[in-house]
């Protein structure tokens, strides 16, 4: 009676057991899987825009920009334009997500407009220049838009005609980190620097087209949502991309011998809290609490930067040097043994006749 008591208790202290470990695995998967978000009012831009850029504003416009009812109009439909809007306020935000609302259209006939458009990250702000609009060998990222394919076009008039290389479809989104090295090469549509990208129909569309850019636990998604089915499609994912805090967004954009009209109409900012368990900190994030002083991509080398060898150390040195003098040294013997060899065959050779 006894032993069925004590069995009956200990399969009840074990299913116990099992139902809180149970519990927590799910309460652990919760955990770790939650991520809260906050608008920030400050690094956000909606309607009404007037008093944008008053003193009291967080924003700067700057080029051509133009406040419309519905929009800013960063560029008209005119030859060698260029707008910009920056904010104000350096952006110390940890994970963020920051969602664009945009509209790019104008009466040309496709791969007849241009440039496009560019969402920045960046440590300068309100310099004006020609990557869609803003300075060159930034420092920060950099989101292009670009509308016009001018590898494609060049390796036209050259007619090096659908090359491999060359199958971009353009439009064509893509995201670039920039330490202040890298220039960005417009010929070849920041090819060369491209970290990542996709191709997206965001031109002369009839629905609403959005862009979020997404930055969380130093890993950098891009989606968009340009097909009017309200769902956000996969255009950008890297993990291992070190930003600083500190920096600004803006948003740029600029016409050249083609043009178009380049509209921004919102920004909306989130802060995202995102739960971080210990275990998952130190096993996937060590040097997540590192402080990044400059932008940069694990494992990524930027073109044109050769990986430079690592030096060798003495012991390597010696062994090597060691090895190469034995070396030397067995092939002279095996030469002079060879060559003694040699002469006494033909010594022999010479008593024989
Ligand atoms: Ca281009």
């Amino acid at each position: 009676m006894v032993a069925i008591k004590f069995v009956a208790r200990f399969q009840s202290v074990e299913m116990l057991r099992v139902l809180l470990i149970l519990v927590a695995l799910w309460l652990h998967c919760n955990h770790a899987d939650q991520m809260e978000e906050f608008l920030k009012k400050e690094f956000s831009l909606m309607k009404p825009y007037a008093g944008l850029s008053s003193r009291s504003s967080n924003w700067d416009i700057l080029g051509n920009t133009v406040l419309t009812t519905q929009s800013l109009r960063l560029t008209p439909e005119k030859q060698s334009k260029l707008g910009a809007v920056w904010n104000r306020v350096p952006c110390n935000v940890k994970d963020w997500e920051l969602q664009v609302h945009f509209k790019i259209h104008g009466e040309a006939k496709t791969f007849m407009n241009g440039d496009g458009m560019a969402i920045w990250y960046t440590k300068d702000r309100m310099k004006k220049g020609p990557v869609f609009g803003s300075k060159d060998m930034f420092v920060g990222l950099g989101v292009f838009l670009d509308t016009y394919p001018n590898e494609d076009k060049q390796d036209e008039l050259l007619s090096k005609r659908f090359t491999p290389r060359t199958e971009r479809v353009f439009p064509y989104i893509s995201a670039m980190i920039n330490n202040g090295s890298l220039s960005y090469d417009h010929d070849n549509d920041g090819r060369p620097s491209e970290l990542a990208g996709c191709s997206a129909s965001i031109r002369n569309v009839k629905h609403d087209t959005f862009l979020v850019i997404r930055y969380v636990k130093s890993r950098l998604t891009i989606m968009m949502d340009i097909e009017g089915k309200n769902e956000w499609k996969d255009c950008v994912d890297v993990a291992g991309v070190r930003l600083p805090q500190g920096f600004y967004f803006g948003v740029s954009a600029l016409t050249g011998d083609l043009s178009d009209i380049h509209e921004l109409i919102s920004l909306k900012f989130y802060e995202l809290t995102v739960e971080r368990t210990r275990t998952l900190k130190e096993v996937e994030e060590p040097e997540e609490n590192v402080e990044v002083t400059e932008p940069s991509v694990d494992n990524w080398t930027p073109p044109g930067k050769k990986v430079k060898p690592e030096p060798l150390d003495g012991l390597t040195v010696f062994l090597v040097a060691f090895f190469t003098l034995m070396t030397i040294t067995g092939i002279a013997v095996a030469g002079i043994l060879l060559c003694e060899k040699w002469e006494k065959r033909k010594e022999s050779k010479r008593h024989f006749y």
